[in-house]
């Protein structure tokens, strides 16, 4: 009998599934840098049953790799080398809602727009958004502690976070923090799964804290003269109006949403664009603060969407952006400094990328209010891909050097997974590392929970995180 075999046998109600159509659908993520090659795909029902397989998976040594919507940058959700994918794709449920403690518990399977619809069915909001909403799920924000659009105002995935009910590498069900404002008794466990990339454990439930919806808000364009105007119109707005949202993208990146479909926002071109969103300033307000910057010379063009179909095609202008490059096979970098650093370390970065990179197209993009850049390169149509990454990573260890300097981090919000493993080491300590091991041991002594990924158990970096 093959350990499949056996898995069946003992969890007989398990959905198991092995066409060549599903491995490669389930095996791979956005990233389209590995041949999956996984060795089928569990979609469980329940906690009970991702216990049995993780059980299962400790007896036999199978490698497992948790999965939600795989829209990961990073690889973190790939299988490519024999593991057992686990799909939380059926457990995609609201378990219920506590109108006191104002806390919505899920299925990890669940997808965050689904999530905003609940919390919507409530009157609250569930803060946490960005583009994939559609097709991501809580438990992969979760993994990553997923930020996005509105970090600016209501932080990352972790602020959000109430309880989760988790199954360790070892098979045990761990019910962390259970929902309490208040708990200080010893390590707050929760926060140590939260960003762990599924390699502590497999987050099966979890208790969203949901807020009050925002007064009526309004989205604004504006276009920008220079790259150094941008944290002076950050600064400037975020003085004036309660900003939830503050995005840019440089001509480059109009350039491609406009080619994949979205609307020209101005008859003039510019070379900056901030995509921007306030909530309860009035019109004039708003109308006052634009006025003020194109006084200052820090805005040469700008519009306020005057209904929600306007404000959508703003929108379209920054969220479109990923999609409008994927054909083009990016090589991402997701970086973060502290937003008081981000002058100087910009001005660094936009010198060493111009020198690094005469001959690719370079699009800029992210949330600069969070300290937080997306630096897409893309692939010239004629160059192989490995060549390329290879040219890549060698930057991407130039800009490493440059984030140790200015106390940065190598990923903001997608992660580490495969593609950002050989630079971990560039923004954390020896001791840092050494620590991490030890925690991942701790939780995963056997190594089935998504190994190769974030870091290697045993200190080296396989070749598994590198190969093209
Ligand atoms: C975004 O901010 C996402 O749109 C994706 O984090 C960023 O594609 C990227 O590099
Ligand atoms: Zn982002």
């Amino acid at each position: 009998m093959t350990p499949l075999d056996e898995l069946a046998r003992r969890l007989p109600e398990l959905v198991l599934r092995t066409s060549a159509s599903d491995l490669e659908h389930y095996g791979r993520d956005w990233t389209r840098r590995w041949t999956p090659s996984p060795l089928a795909i569990a979609l469980p029902s329940s906690s009970q049953e991702v216990q049995g397989i993780v059980r299962w998976a400790n007896e036999h040594r199978v490698a497992l790799v948790p999965s939600g919507g795989r829209t990961g940058l990073s690889g973190g959700a790939v299988a490519a080398n024999g593991e057992l994918v686990v799909s939380l794709e059926k457990m995609n449920r609201a378990l219920g809602f506590d109108p006191v403690d104002r806390i919505l518990t899920v299925q990890a399977g669940m997808a965050l727009e689904a999530v905003h619809a609940a919390a919507q069915a409530q009157g609250l909001i569930y803060p946490v958004d960005f583009a994939a909403r559609g097709s991501c799920s809580i438990g992969g924000n979760i993994a990553t502690n997923a930020g996005g659009i509105r970090v600016v105002r209501y932080g990352n995935t972790r602020e959000w976070i109430a309880g989760l009910t988790v199954v360790t590498g070892t098979g045990e069900v761990l019910e962390l923090n259970r929902g309490l404002v208040k708990n200080s008794s010893g390590y707050d466990l929760r926060q140590l799964l939260i960003g762990a990339e599924g390699t502590l454990g497999i987050v099966v439930e979890a208790q969203l804290r949901l807020t009050d919806p925002p007064p009526a808000s309004q989205v604004m364009l504006l276009a920008l003269p220079s790259f150094e105007a941008l944290m002076q119109v950050f600064a400037q707005l975020r003085a004036r109006l309660t900003l939830s949202a503050f995005e840019f993208f440089t001509d480059r990146a109009l350039h491609h949403v406009i080619a994949h479909g979205a609307q020209r926002p101005f008859g003039e071109e510019y070379p900056y664009y901030v995509v921007t969103e306030f909530d309860g300033d009035s019109p004039e307000a708003a109308l006052a603060a634009f006025e003020a910057l194109v006084e200052a010379g820090l805005a040469v063009d700008g519009a306020i969407a005057q209904s929600q179909a306007q404000a959508a095609a703003l929108w379209r202008l920054r969220e479109g952006i990923t999609e409008s490059l994927a054909r083009h096979l990016p090589y991402k970098n997701d970086v973060s400094v502290r937003i008081g650093t981000m002058p100087a370390f910009l001005a660094e970065i936009q010198a060493l990328l111009g020198q690094e990179y005469p001959h690719f197209e370079v699009v800029w993009f992210g949330h600069i209010g969070d300290g937080n850049l997306h630096i897409n390169v893309l692939k010239p149509e004629a160059m192989e891909n490995a060549d390329f990454v290879r040219e890549c990573g060698r930057v991407t260890a130039l800009l490493a050097q440059v984030l140790l300097r200015h106390g940065g981090s190598i990923s903001a919000e997608h992660g580490i997974g495969l593609v950002k493993k050989p630079y971990l080491s560039s923004t954390r300590t020896p001791a840092e590392l050494a620590l991490m091991r030890g925690v991942r041991r701790v939780f995963d002594p056997n190594g089935i929970l998504n190994p190769h990924k974030l870091f290697d158990a045993d200190g080296s970096v396989s070749v598994y995180g590198e190969t093209a």
